[in-house]
């Protein structure tokens, strides 16, 4: 269900139900949990793709997961959040290449991306409350950040499907791209990050993150404290010497 290939640095993720829009099962989320942890802890591991296969990205939760019977979306939504918390504390940065439909959950889980593309022909539609849902998987937490609360509000309470045009104007996505070349695009993202500085990347992704929960004042200790981390790796003591001697660093991701 979660296909996964390594090359040059990169993980790359797809989910794979295609003749079920990639809906997203119980059994796909503890699959894609697995490998988001298994890529936290892995150093040869220095940044994650992350698209769908066939025609969608993702059409959220599998509506036909549970057949006839009331599923207890409290308990199971804690398979949902400690995906959204492996996502969020990755330690590597996530592209996510959105190559159809985005709905529900499955919108929530490309807006996770550090790094989005849309293909031409992708969409995008909150979903939850055309079932009587509230939003989850971070959706409530990334969307008003995103896009701002007004925004919010219309893209929640309406939800229009949006075209890849209109999502890359409301900075829900950072490029449009042909469908066909939009792999290749990602993978070129993933490339570069994949040879970056991965302890700032990773450090930067905590900052921006936190920061919406703290004061000025905790911010500003916060960005001291992990800018001593920084200070501290291999990749910035390569930056500065790169920099010196007036030629491309050759980061390690240490
Ligand atoms: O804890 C919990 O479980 C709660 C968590 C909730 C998280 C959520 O994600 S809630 C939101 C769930 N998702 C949706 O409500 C989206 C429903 N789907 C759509 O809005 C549309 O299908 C899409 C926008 C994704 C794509 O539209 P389109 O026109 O390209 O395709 P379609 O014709 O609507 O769908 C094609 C088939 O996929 C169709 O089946 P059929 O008629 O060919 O047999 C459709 O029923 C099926 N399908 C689409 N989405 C889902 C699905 N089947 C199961 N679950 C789906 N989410």
């Amino acid at each position: 269900m979660v296909l996964k290939e390594r090359r040059e640095g990169i993980l790359h993720l797809t989910l794979n139900r295609p003749e079920r829009l990639n809906a997203l099962t119980g059994a796909l989320l503890d699959e894609l949990h697995a490998a988001l942890k298994e890529a936290n802890g892995d150093p040869e591991v220095r940044a994650l793709l992350l698209t769908g296969a066939g025609r969608a990205f993702c059409a959220g939760q599998d509506l036909a997961e549970f057949g006839e019977q009331k599923p207890d979306y409290e308990a199971h939504l804690r398979r949902y959040n400690r995906v959204v918390e492996a996502m969020a504390g990755l330690e590597k940065p996530l592209v996510v290449a959105v190559n159809g439909a985005a709905a529900g959950a499955g919108m929530s889980l490309a807006l996770w991306g550090d790094y989005r593309l849309a293909a031409e022909e992708a969409s995008f539609a909150t979903a939850f409350t055309r079932i009587g849902l509230v939003p989850d998987s971070g959706m409530s937490f990334l969307l008003p950040r995103l896009v701002g609360l007004a925004k919010a509000q219309e893209l929640l309470l309406l939800s229009p499907r949006l075209s890849a045009k209109e999502a890359l104007s409301l900075g829900l996505v950072h490029r449009v791209v042909p469908g066909e070349r939009l792999l290749e695009e990602a993978l070129a993202v993933a490339r570069e990050l994949a040879q970056g500085p991965t302890r700032a990347y990773a450090l930067t992704r905590k900052l921006l993150l936190e920061t919406y929960r703290l004061s000025l004042t905790e911010a500003l200790a916060l960005e001291a404290i992990l800018q001593g981390e920084a200070g501290r790796t291999l990749d910035h003591e390569e930056g500065v010497r790169a920099f010196r001697e007036k030629r491309p660093p050759r980061f390690q991701g240490r």
